[in-house]
This record gives C-alpha cells, structure tokens and sequence, in this order.
C-alpha cells in the first residue's frame, strides 16, 4: 500500500507543522508519530482531544499510521454532545495534549498524552494498512437526533486530497495558512492532512483573526484556507488594515469552502486586492466534490466543477438527472466516487437512506449548472439544517436540548440570514411560566454546556403556542424559518 504521507521520513528537517512558535519537521514528526503508533496497535477506535495545537496532529498522524480510527472531538463540546459520541464510538483511549484537563464524559477512557518529542522505537511500526480500512470517524449534525459518525476511509482521503492537488496546483512549496478547527473535515483533513499529503508546510493559527491572517501572509504563506465568515471579517478590515492587503495580494491561493461566500465579499476582496478567492464543495460524508479551478474562469458565486475522479449529476423531485443544457433546471447534487464515506457508524438504515440507486450519495443541496457546468448552489432540501460560520447544525438537536430546560414548554428553531455567521440560529419559546421567560443568556448557556457553543441560539423569540398544522407538526416557514 503507497503511503498517505510519502514525505514523512526519518531525519527529514523539512517543517511540516507550525502553531505560533512550536514547530515539528517531517523527521521530528515521523518520530513523534511512530512513537505513539507503537502505543496505538490493536487499539481499537481512539478519540482525539481535538485542540488547535501539534499534539492533535501528531495524534491523528499516529493513528493513521497504526491503522487504528480516530474520532476528533471538539474540546468545547458540552456533555450531552460528548456522552453521544463516546457511547456512540465505543473508544478504548482518548489522546491529549499533556495538562489538558479532560472532562467528565471521557473520564471512564484510557489516557494516552500526546508526546510531540518523543523518540521513535526501534523497529517501525506495521506496514501501511489497506485503502479501504477506516481512517476517521468524523461526526456530523443531521436534522433530527444526535450527531451521527461518517466512516471515513484512507482512500477517501488520499482521493480527495489528490484531486485538489490538481484543481489547485498544490504542491510541497505552498505553506498553509488555517485558522479553522480541527474536530471536521474542512480544518483537519484539508487543511492539516493536505499539506502533509503534499510535503508541504501548514501554519496554524491558534484562532482566527485578521491580523494573524496578514502576518503569516507577508512571511511567506502561500495559501489561505477559510469559512466564509473568516473572508467575511476579511473584507471587513480591507480598509482599514493595510498590510492585510498586502498579504492577500502576495497570496498564489485563497479558497473558501463550508458555505457559501456571497458574491458582495468576493467582490471586496477582488477589488482591493486583485486576487480572487477560489470556491469549494463538499460534505463530511463526501468530503470535496467540486471545485473552481486555479486554471479555470474565476465563476465568483459558484462551486466550480467536479473534482477529478468525482462523478455528479442533478436530479428532480422523482430522482430523474435534470437536462444538463438547461441553466435554470434544479436539482439536488448526487455524487459518486472513491472520495464518499463508508457508512454512518452504527447506522445502516440512515447509510441506506443516503444513497440512492447505483450508490448515488444524496447531498440534500440543490444546485444549478451554468453553461459550461460551473455549480452554482441555490439552496437546501431540508429546512432544518443550518449553516452558521461554517457550521452544520441540526434544528431538532438543539429543540432537543432547549426542551430539557425547565423554563421551555415548547421550543422551535430556525436559522436566518446573517451578514456574518451565514445564517444565525433563532430560538422560538414557548416559557412554561409567561411570569418568568428564560432569557437568550439563559438558553444559550445551557446549549452551549450541552452541546457545543456554536450551537447556541443567538436570538431568542418568546410567543404563546408555536404554529401548527393539523398534524401537529411545527410550520417553521411561517416563523420565517429557512
Ligand atoms: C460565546 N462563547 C461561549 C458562549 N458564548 N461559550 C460558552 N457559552 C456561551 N454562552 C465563546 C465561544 O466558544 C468562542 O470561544 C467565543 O465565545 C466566540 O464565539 P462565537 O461568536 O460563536 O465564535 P466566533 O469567534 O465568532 O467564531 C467564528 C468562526 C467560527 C471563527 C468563523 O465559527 C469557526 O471557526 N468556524 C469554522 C467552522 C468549520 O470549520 N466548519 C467546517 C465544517 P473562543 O473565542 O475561545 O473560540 S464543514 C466541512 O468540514 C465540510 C466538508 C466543508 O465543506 O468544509
Ligand atoms: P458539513 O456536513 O458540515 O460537512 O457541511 C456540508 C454542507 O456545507 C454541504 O452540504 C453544503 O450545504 C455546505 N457547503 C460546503 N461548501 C459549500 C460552498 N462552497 N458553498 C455552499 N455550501 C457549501
């Protein structure tokens, strides 16, 4: 089997990774890594406390390379969020960066600290497992219930991450500048594993902000990952932080992907910079499908094409392809190919319902194609997901949560536009005492303790009953909803 990271050797003093000051080369890396693999062997699945530091690398890097499956979580994760998971995966460990407290949902798991210098062992570990065996399990929120875990494949991996390789010229010379978390696959497969796959060097952040963002522009960072909300504050600060300017400008790439960028903030950016910024589509399920092309027409407002090895097609109501001519036909995309994950852990019925006949992976994203087949995504089949900073999030998880609090008797929750966040989550209340309503603090306090804090509500919306149907069921449109 070929290796995932070819450029991982012993003794290499090319740098692989950069947070702030610390740093690893290929070799320091490859020591680190075999070191921790040794401890992984027959480990069954690990979970990764996924902070923004070398350690979770290094621990993702280790348990690809003992062929073990790791399911990144997000640190800020509250209980009900993590007991899911745990339960859900059933891991044997749980891998931490040295002094990072751990809460009490991963309490009863093994705990293995992450060394970033460690020597390596004598022997290497066991050869490169096979293409189809499980790389990640990367949890991803649905419409209703909990998170539930794709199964993601080191095939799919290598697959995706080659495919952009081509569509973006990326090669071992680009430095990687990323700010995005590393619990999904946007921060951690593209923006840490990609430039790994290519020899390459990531800079990461810690957290985003623009003046980091000019800094490692101007000192030699060649392309700029992002959610649309990051090039949103970007186009915000143009004016008034030159050298943000400056760095952008001597930038080969900036690519934007999660959501959608709206036209307006690529326009800003174009205008004081000159340079564009490259769309990306993709899926947890299906990581990266389609893409504008470093060497195609610019198509600001559009995905681009699919990626190489992708197949695509659109199709109505009944599940017949829409007529591929016709610039107005809408249809939801359907995808096929290496880069699709394996399965929903522990889900058959919901695998199942995810593809349709010929192992078509349904996306649930509606989209028209422009006359030389540029994407261009017009909206969502389902009314309760929302996008919010690059976010998916699922209405009934959140409805869920807000009805465990004493104050809700009944609860609904929307997204709606925002300038910033893409779309900002609504909550309609119901309070159980007119008297006393719970306040936007107190619910988004308990959501975020819950679940996660970029699941919190941001505005909170008290009425006397929700709208109803004649079968009971919430009519979310005349909330306003999505
Ligand atoms: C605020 N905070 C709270 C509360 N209120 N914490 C607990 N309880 C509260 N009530 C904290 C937050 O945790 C955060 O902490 C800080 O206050 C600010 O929160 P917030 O306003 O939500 O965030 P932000 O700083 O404005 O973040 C914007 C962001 C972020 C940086 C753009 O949304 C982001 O990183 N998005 C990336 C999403 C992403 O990677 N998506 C990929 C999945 P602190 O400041 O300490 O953090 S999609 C995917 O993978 C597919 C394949 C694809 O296509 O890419
Ligand atoms: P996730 O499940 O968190 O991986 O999010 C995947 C979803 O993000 C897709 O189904 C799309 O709705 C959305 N998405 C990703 N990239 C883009 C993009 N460039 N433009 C519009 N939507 C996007």
């Amino acid at each position: 089997m070929s290796p995932l990271f070819p450029a991982l050797q012993r003794g290499s003093d090319l740098v692989a990774l950069e947070f702030g000051e610390r740093a690893l080369s290929y070799g320091g890396l490859f020591d680190a890594a075999e070191a921790l693999a040794a401890r992984l062997e027959g480990a069954g699945r690990v979970v990764v406390w996924a902070t923004s530091t070398l350690e979770t690398a290094v621990a993702v890097v280790a348990a690809l390379r003992a062929g073990v499956p790791a399911v990144p979580l997000n640190p800020k994760s509250g209980a009900t969020e993590l007991g899911h998971i745990v339960s859900d995966c059933a891991p044997s460990l749980v891998l931490a960066a040295p002094g990072d407290e751990l809460p009490p949902a991963l309490g009863s798991l093994t705990r293995i600290d992450v060394e970033v210098g460690a020597a390596p062992p004598q022997e290497r570990s066991g050869p490169e497992p096979a293409e189809d065996e499980p790389a990640l399990i990367v949890y991803t929120s649905g419409t209703t219930g909990p998170p539930k875990g794709a199964v993601l494949s080191r095939r799919a991996v290598a697959a995706t991450l080659d495919a952009l390789a081509d569509a973006w010229q990326w090669t071992e010379r680009d430095v990687l500048v990323h700010a995005l978390p590393l619990f999904h696959v946007h921060g951690l497969i593209l923006g840490i594993l990609g430039p790994l796959r290519r020899g390459g060097t990531v800079r990461h952040l810690g957290r985003f902000t623009t003046e980091g963002v000019a800094r490692e522009l101007t000192k030699g960072g060649t392309v700029l990952f992002g959610v649309p909300t990051m090039y949103h504050r970007i186009a915000e600060s143009l004016d008034t932080e030159p050298e943000l300017v400056e760095g952008l400008r001597r930038a080969r790439l900036l690519v934007s992907g999660s959501a959608a960028l709206p036209v307006h903030d690529h326009e800003r950016i174009g205008a004081a910079t000159g340079c564009r910024v490259i769309e990306r589509y993709g899926m947890t399920e299906s990581l990266i499908t389609t893409s504008v092309r470093v060497d195609g027409r610019p198509g600001p407002g559009t995905v681009g094409l699919p990626l190489s090895g992708v197949e695509l097609r659109l199709v109505d109501e009944g599940g017949a392809p829409v007529a591929e001519d016709d610039p107005e036909a809408v249809g939801e995309i359907q995808v096929r190919g290496p880069n699709l994950f394996t399965a929903y852990l522990n889900r058959p019925e919901a695998t199942a319902a995810a593809f349709a006949e010929g192992s078509w992976f349904r996306t649930g994203d509606m989209a028209v194609r422009e006359h030389d087949g540029y994407l261009r995504i017009v909206g969502r089949k389902a009314t309760d997901l929302i996008k919010s900073g690059g976010y998916k999030i699922g209405a009934g998880e959140i409805e869920n949560a807000l009805l465990e609090h004493g104050a809700v008797k009944e609860a609904a929750v929307t997204g709606e536009p925002d300038a910033d966040l893409g779309e900002r989550i609504v909550a309609w209340v119901v309070p159980a005492d007119p008297t006393a309503p719970p306040t936007l603090e107190d619910l988004a306090t308990h959501v975020a303790s819950r679940l996660s804090p970029h699941k919190r509500p941001r505005v909170l919306r008290l009425l006397d009953g929700l709208p109803r149907n004649d079968m009971g069921k919430v009519m979310k449109r005349s909330l306003g909803g999505s």
